[in-house]
């Protein structure tokens, strides 16, 4: 049987970031494509973009309930709205005769961050899952992020190969922000102990960013799975990361610690 690919499609790649619930719908298209032309078992971890940041942000969902916030309505809104930016996800897959099942993680998940309870659901063909609302214990409810999946599949699920982050906009971690950035700016290998300064859309996103990814891809690598971060907007360097070929991108590997 193949092996298993865990790769996350960034929020901010399949949607237009910056413009409440508007999908990517050519970027998905493409990466469907891709996952149709693959020889591998695939799980496909997506994020929210402005599916999921914005009206978080508005309602501080992120930081469990608050006192003299109504914010119910908008953890089943959010819950929703990621419902639909999901079902996108999953008919472009479907539409290509592909064997798909979703798990909503707030059907599965409790807690946040990388130590989230919860068992993680794998199907035979494509597993899809994202970053979602759940409960928690402490706080109510919380923001589970897409990475912090990315790193309990990419660790836990059977015969993984490789993990991959596809982002939108970047062709990896680079020494300066994007709009500063040269072709020499590329990071190819990076780890923990090298700066960058990425744009972290701080007013916008609810969790961490391209940092994120990078501090979740290292602590993968340091459990022997190789992880790399590409550019999503150009389906074959997605292809062959999957597939394990040579591409433009970063290769994220362990700290020294
Ligand atoms: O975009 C965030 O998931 P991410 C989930 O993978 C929500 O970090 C609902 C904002």
């Amino acid at each position: 049987m193949a092996g298993t690919v865990v790769i996350k499609w960034g929020g901010g790649l399949i949607t237009h970031k910056d413009k409440l619930c508007t999908i990517n719908q050519n970027v998905i298209d493409a990466l469907a494509d891709v996952c149709k032309n693959s020889s591998k078992r695939l799980v496909i971890v997506h994020g929210a973009g402005s599916f999921g940041h914005m009206k978080a942000k508005e309602f501080r969902l992120a930081e469990g309930r608050v006192a003299g916030i109504s914010q119910d309505e908008a953890v089943s809104e959010v819950r929703n709205d990621m419902l639909e930016l999901n079902q996108k996800v999953v008919s472009s897959l479907q539409s290509r005769g592909l064997d798909v099942q979703s798990f909503p993680p707030h059907q599965w998940a409790k807690g946040t961050g990388p130590n989230f309870s919860g068992e993680l659901p794998l199907h035979e063909g494509i597993t899809v899952v994202f970053g979602d609302v759940v409960d928690d214990d402490s706080n109510d409810f919380g923001i589970l992020s897409g990475d912090d999946i990315m790193f309990r599949y990419a660790t836990e699920a059977p015969d993984v190969e490789r993990a991959i982050f596809a982002i939108g906009g970047v062709d990896g971690i680079l020494r300066v922000p994007p709009s500063k950035a040269g072709p020499d700016d590329l990071i190819e290998e990076w780890n923990p102990s090298m700066e960058f300064e990425g744009e972290h859309a701080a007013e916008i996103d609810v969790t961490g960013g391209i940092g994120l990814k990078a501090t979740r891809g290292s602590m993968i690598a340091s459990r022997g799975v190789d992880v790399i971060l590409v550019n999503g907007e150009i389906p074959q360097r997605v292809a062959d990361a999957i597939e394990g070929l040579p591409v433009v991108g970063t290769r994220i590997v362990p700290g020294n610690c």
